[in-house]
């Protein structure tokens, strides 16, 4: 089983709708291996989003980031990465494909309202930038 890494950003839990969103996810069949409720700090977004920190858009991004509360969830099913990104679409909604969680949810390219892993070596750092390996360990224990 692949793991991928889900984050429902500020904009999401802002407007009560991170229920909305789980179903969608849960619905796709991924399996929550664990999540919590984090406000992350600017210099933990930047670090976070460190891939990005040449582009224009960085600075606001991390601001938009730290504006409020995010729900990181560590994410299990067959070829979790790949299919996650079909299932949120496009970075921009506006191009999202009809029936994504962004073309449905997201109101612009930044407020996108959930973030997925790139790639499942992403997936995995991702994942350990914010779960330890006790919570996910002792959290799947039969
Ligand atoms: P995605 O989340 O679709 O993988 P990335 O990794 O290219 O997109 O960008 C990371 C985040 O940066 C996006 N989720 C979005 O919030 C923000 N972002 C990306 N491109 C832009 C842009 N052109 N203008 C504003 N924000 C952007």
């Amino acid at each position: 089983m692949e793991l991928t890494l889900a984050i429902l950003k500020p904009d999401c839990v802002g407007a009560n709708k991170i229920g909305k969103v789980v179903e969608r996810i849960e619905a796709a069949g991924y399996q929550i291996l664990s999540m919590k409720m984090v406000r992350l700090t600017k210099e933990t977004a930047g670090e976070f989003y460190a891939v990005h920190n040449e582009r224009p858009f960085f600075t606001d991004l991390v601001q938009f980031m730290s504006s409020g509360k995010c729900v990181p969830m560590a994410l299990t099913k067959k070829n979790a990465v790949a299919d996650f990104r079909k299932l949120i679409g496009a970075t921009d909604p506006a191009e999202a494909d009809q029936g994504t969680i962004r073309r449905d949810f997201a109101e612009s390219k930044q407020n996108n309202i959930v973030h997925g892993s790139d790639s499942v070596a992403n997936g995995k750092l991702e994942i350990g930038f914010f779960f330890s390996e006790k919570e996910l360990v002792e959290n799947n224990l039969a």
